[in-house]
């Protein structure tokens, strides 16, 4: 099944790569065609290449709109070499086969990003390198199909190695190539509704690219995949795994929850987040990781057993060593000190991922859920609020220290499962309440939590991420300890709650942002 080089099609509209590509590819006896760009650019590097209107007959017109679509294009790229009626037709019409296409688009999508107008837009989509990669991906067994330098240095690779591309590589390199024009073409019909007021379609969905098939899903019973989109966002997608075991579906899960979470924390503080089952148990801030740690721990060591830990920054050794005291499935980390690698050595099977940076809380982007027969796609939540925000609505006002302690305890709240109460102070989680059918449970459970590991409440802020319904939730929080309420407001009793938080004292911000997370 191997197939010898002997002609190639380079037609490229980013260029980076490409003179070493046809180089390569000359250098091992392959004869290059090429579109009119493409080849001014080889051969200015004095490698010898054909243009592809001394194939066709035909000049590029109509301002390169029609450059390859043409029979002597598609006849070599589609002719099944094997078939006598297509070899036949080949002889009869002088097609040549084509081995190899090496085609990147009109770049469309960096066109759209940059703003640019409805005609350059247009003129940005691609009708014929699509349809080479297409025609190419399609005759998988005769013809090779690149569309990014990786894949380029996939097939040299092969070339030096064994001579010629195997059936698995155009296979695999198939699969890519359509991969990447519905891609295409799905960001081409997304512009085209943002044209028209229309929501966009989730194009990201179909963009994806395997990461890494994994052992299994949620449950061993269940079969799973990893997909990372074209361009990623930094998080969990770009990490690099330095050790430890296989990463499963619920660590992959758990990790994202995590770093998605301390990546708020983009200030000057040391940040570190103790997830499990996808809700913080721990979350605090301090002058260093060491510190930041311990008091995330301190706020529920039990859950925190096998649970996955995120920080805002290098790990550094000392916050290595604590984190390694305390049995933990994952570290996450925007980078880590090589003697912070070193004390996870031992530990085989602690997974440590480091990404190249933190990732962007404000970045925009989509998150999808699965429903029955379909999936829903939103914008990320990307709320962040700051003093200025805030509607004191009580008598008393909150103090500076008590208006710290809520948006802490909100930020918290945004990432912790509905119905989410969260009390802080000083910023560290002394009681997390997460996934209750009604708040008020929610609120019970974190007060609870704390009395559990002997936290004092006692002037901690309290959030809740969506607005109380009734005064019960406040009374409780405010019988807890807390001084300081933070709550979007909303409610058509919020009468009732402003009056129930005044006659305890509390001081109450409404944010008029709700962060559900469900
Ligand atoms: O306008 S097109 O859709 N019409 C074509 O026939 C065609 N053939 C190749 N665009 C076409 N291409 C694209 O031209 C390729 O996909 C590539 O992106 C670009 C390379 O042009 P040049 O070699 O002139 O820089």
């Amino acid at each position: 099944d191997k197939v010898v080089l002997k002609r190639a099609l380079i037609s490229v509209s980013d260029k980076t790569g490409l003179i070493d590509a046809a180089r390569a590819l000359a250098d091992a006896g392959v004869e290059l065609v090429s579109t009119g760009g493409t080849k001014a650019a080889i051969a200015a590097a004095g490698i010898p290449v054909k243009d592809v209107a001394e194939l066709t007959g035909f000049p590029e017109m109509m301002d390169g709109r029609v450059k390859t679509l043409h029979p002597k294009v598609h006849g070599g790229l589609l002719g099944v070499r094997d078939a006598p009626a297509h070899a036949a037709a080949m002889g009869e019409h002088g097609i040549g086969a084509i081995d190899l296409v090496y085609v990147n688009l009109y770049p469309f999508e960096p066109t759209v990003a940059a703003g640019g107008d409805y005609e350059t837009c247009v003129e940005n989509i691609d009708i014929g390198g699509p349809a080479m990669i297409r025609s190419g991906a399609k005759n998988h067994g005769y013809v090779a199909v690149c569309t990014d330098p990786a894949d380029m240095a996939e097939v040299l690779a092969a070339l030096k190695a064994e001579g010629g591309t195997s059936l698995a590589l155009r296979k695999t390199l198939a699969a890519r190539a359509y991969a990447r024009t519905a891609a295409y073409d799905a960001a081409i019909s997304a512009w085209f509704a943002g044209q028209l007021g229309q929501s966009a379609p989730p194009r990201k969905a179909i963009a994806g690219r395997l990461i890494q098939t994994l052992r299994y899903g949620e449950n061993s019973h269940q079969s799973a995949a990893f997909y990372g989109f074209e361009h990623r966002r930094t998080g969990v997608a770009t990490a690099r795994q330095l050790q430890g075991k296989e990463l499963s579906y619920n660590n992959i899960a758990d990790t994202d929850a995590a770093f998605e979470l301390a990546a708020e924390f983009d200030g000057p503080d040391a940040a570190c987040v103790i997830v499990k089952h996808a809700n913080p148990c721990g979350v605090a801030t301090g002058p260093n990781l060491l510190e930041a740690h311990r008091r995330a721990l301190e706020c529920d060591p039990v859950s925190a057993f096998g649970g996955i830990v995120a920080v805002n920054r290098r790990l550094d050794r000392a916050a290595a060593e604590a984190i390694a005291e305390v049995f933990t499935e994952v570290v996450i980390a925007p980078g880590a000190d090589d003697d912070a690698v070193a004390v996870f050595a031992a530990k085989k099977n602690l997974r440590l991922l480091v990404t190249e940076g933190l990732p962007n809380a404000l970045d925009a982007g989509e998150t999808f859920r699965s429903v029955a027969g379909g999936f829903l796609v939103q914008s990320r939540d990307t709320a962040r609020l700051t003093a200025a925000d805030l509607k004191i609505v009580t008598k008393r006002a909150p103090t500076p220290q008590e208006v710290e302690d809520m948006l802490f305890a909100f930020t918290i709240a945004k990432h912790v499962k509905s119905n989410a109460i969260v009390f802080a102070r000083g910023g560290q989680t002394l009681g997390v309440g997460a996934g209750q059918m009604n708040r008020k449970d929610s609120a019970r459970i974190a007060a609870m939590r704390a009395a559990d590991f002997g936290l004092d409440l006692k002037g901690s802020a309290c959030a809740s991420e969506a607005f109380f319904p009734f005064a019960d939730g406040l009374i409780q929080a405010a019988e807890a300890g807390a001084t300081g309420v933070i709550q979007p407001g909303g409610s058509i009793r919020d009468e009732e709650v402003i009056a129930a938080a005044d006659a305890a004292g509390i001081a109450m911000a409404f944010t008029g942002v709700r962060v559900f997370r469900h």
